[in-house]
């Protein structure tokens, strides 16, 4: 444990020190003044002391709206000249956030991505292959600075470039991979192509965007590794706000700095252990953008339970979507991360997929664009020529996919209920990720269809 008083402490010596962070922190708010401030004076809180950890659920929320209100940086708790970095999210869907850091958040945000690096298995001998976004976005610079606190080699190599990247994996030989799940695969294809030898991997880190299991099972298939799941958002700090251990157990989320709770998105009140809710996070320990119970809009369920590491920090589960991309098709409720849990459990599709909203009509369609993986697509086209032997008739390459398009389908009604139009298309159609987050979910709102051979 890169920190084992702070993640192997007590839980009631915890709860301790984040009582007293609180205090400090509505302290702080309140001196601020601005729309948390006003909030909490609203709530009849009128210092720090006024506060328990047992109560906390009944203090206001603070959302993305209020930073998108406050925009670009309108809600500093410390005067602007403390300010030495900037970081943010684009927003794939509404406007830009911009988040800020103190020299001392700076700090915290490094020993936070140095305890998730070491929680994979990383030290001070590990060279640390980064492939996050380096700039605005956290991913590369906070993974970067925590491998630097670790006292690690990191490579630098940000997104993109894949060619030069698998050169750099062959080369320098890290033994730790950072980077988002959908480039760690496409990673693993580049090298494969290049013959490439990546046997000095050993753990990988990702995150920025969902993944199931189920990815992470094709991941550890394309590539020799443990693959771990890392979680965090610019508002709260950017990476290490959670990171799963060795155990592959769920994620420990380091709450001695950002508390967490799970809530009902429709009530905004807790729900229990196990069950899944919206992430909410308070920030005790954060100078230059404290946040007092940020909703994430992001789903996940909480366990209080040791973890055979030792952590003794709260686990939360893989993320399963964001209370805003949840599909609803024809009445049925599905996050993404579902439907990508079905396609790649059968076995019989490569880790690339696009899920396309066609909107053209008012009866929603959703069209789910894959690939073959080699093995399958010659079975299934095996079995399409002896079905056509039988029926003495050719078979075609578009019986072959009309089998394991149709397999798909079923399987998606009989495990989710959902009713989709599976397309299995040529290798390389779906887009590979080369820089930021996998774009999963498409809307073809009219015209040209977004990808050839779905129309
Ligand atoms: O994505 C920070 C990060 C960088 C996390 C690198 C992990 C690794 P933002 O760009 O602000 O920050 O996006 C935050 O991404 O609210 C989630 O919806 C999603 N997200 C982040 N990590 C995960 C994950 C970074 N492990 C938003 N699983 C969050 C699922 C994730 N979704």
């Amino acid at each position: 444990m890169f920190d084992p008083k702070a993640e192997a402490m007590s839980r009631d010596e915890r709860a301790a020190l984040q009582r007293h962070r609180l205090w400090g922190l509505v302290d702080r708010l309140m001196l601020a003044g601005g729309v948390q401030a006003d909030r909490l004076r609203e709530a009849g809180v009128k210092r720090g002391a006024d506060v328990t950890l047992a109560e906390l659920h009944k203090l206001p929320f603070t959302t993305k709206q209020d930073l998108w209100d406050s925009y670009p940086l309108g809600m500093l708790a410390v005067p602007q000249d403390q300010v030495v970095a900037v970081h943010g999210s684009t927003g794939t869907k509404g406007r830009p956030t911009l988040v800020a850091y103190t020299k001392a958040d700076l700090d915290l945000w490094a020993s936070m991505c140095a305890r998730s690096l070491s929680c994979a298995g990383a030290s001070a001998e590990s060279v640390v292959h980064n492939a996050y976004g380096y700039g605005l976005f956290t991913g590369g610079l906070g993974i970067h600075q925590g491998a630097v606190a670790l006292g690690a080699t990191v490579v630098p190599m940000s997104g993109g470039m894949t060619e030069r990247q698998v050169r750099m994996l062959a080369d320098l030989k890290p033994d730790v991979l950072t980077c988002t799940p959908a480039y760690a695969l496409r990673l693993a294809e580049a090298a494969a192509e290049a013959g490439v030898d990546l046997s000095s991997l050993k753990t990988g880190v990702f995150g920025a965007e969902p993944w199931s299991e189920e990815l992470r099972a094709a991941i550890q298939d394309a590539l020799p590794i443990k693959a771990l799941d890392i979680y965090g958002l610019s508002e709260v700090i950017g990476p290490g706000v959670a990171t799963e251990c060795l155990e592959q157990n769920g994620l420990h989320v380091n709450e001695d700095h950002f508390i967490v709770e799970a809530i009902d998105p429709e009530t905004g009140t807790p729900v229990a252990d196990g069950e899944p809710g919206e992430l909410v996070f308070t920030t005790p320990t954060k100078q230059a953008l404290p946040l007092l119970r940020y909703r994430t809009g992001d789903v996940a369920s909480l366990t209080h339970g040791d973890c055979n590491c030792g952590r003794t920090l709260v686990r939360m589960s893989k993320v399963r979507g964001r209370v805003d991309d949840m599909l609803v098709i024809r009445g049925v409720n599905v996050y993404p991360s579902e439907v990508e849990r079905v396609l790649l459990g059968t076995g019989q599709v490569v880790p690339h997929y696009q899920l396309i909203v066609d909107r053209r009509k008012p009866d929603v369609r959703l069209v789910v664009a894959c690939e073959a993986a080699t093995e399958a697509a010659t079975e299934a086209a095996t079995e399409a020529a002896t079905e056509a032997a039988e029926a003495a008739s050719g078979a075609s390459p578009e019986a072959a996919e009309g089998t394991l398009a149709e397999e798909l389908t079923r399987a998606l009604r009989a495990d989710l209920g959902l009713t989709a139009d599976v397309r299995v298309l040529p290798s390389g159609t779906v887009p590979r990720v080369e820089v930021g987050k996998a774009v999963r979910v498409v809307t073809w709102e009219s015209g040209e269809p977004p990808l050839p051979g779905i129309g």
